[in-house]
């Protein structure tokens, strides 16, 4: 056997980790999915809501205390403890948090301790893990979550 068929493959799937996103899906919680993107990319906000729009969602919002522990939950036994994007941003109102999708104001908002800081003057995308919430910058090679409503 030559080596062309194994270099053949190796390209195939470089191209396609490049463009296609695969996604975790959490059990249903109160008639939703949440969705957790494997492999860690840089995306912004529009291209991550976009994504999750191509899945019928949309990058996760928040809505109350429980909704933030189930996905402190989820992210705490299946992210690995990479950065995870929520779709909540305070890009272009410095301290005004608001959902990417819809607009309107952040409805919830489980800050970790000491957070949100701004730190340096450059986060304004908002991150979830097991103890909270942190505003962080949006450069960072991330997972993301998706909400997905049944
Ligand atoms: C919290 O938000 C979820 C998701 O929108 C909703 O289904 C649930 O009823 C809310 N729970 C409480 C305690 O308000
Ligand atoms: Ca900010
Ligand atoms: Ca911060």
């Amino acid at each position: 056997m030559s080596i062309f068929p194994i270099l053949l493959t190796i390209g195939v799937l470089m191209i396609s980790s490049a463009q296609a996103v695969t996604y975790l899906t959490s059990e249903p919680y109160n008639g939703k999915k949440y969705l957790l993107s494997n492999g860690l990319e840089v995306f912004d906000l529009a291209k991550m809501n976009a994504r999750c729009k191509g899945s019928g969602g949309y990058l996760v919002d928040i809505d109350n205390s429980s909704e933030q522990n189930w996905l402190e939950y989820f992210v705490s036994y299946e992210a690995g403890g990479h950065v995870v994007y929520t779709g909540i941003t305070d890009e272009g109102s410095e301290g005004h948090y608001y959902h990417y999708n819809t607009k309107k104001p952040a409805k919830y908002l489980g800050w970790k301790w000491r957070q949100p800081d701004n730190w340096k003057g450059k986060e304004h995308c908002v991150n979830i893990a097991y103890n909270g919430l942190n505003d962080i910058d949006c450069g960072r090679k991330a997972k993301y979550i998706c909400e997905v409503p049944a």
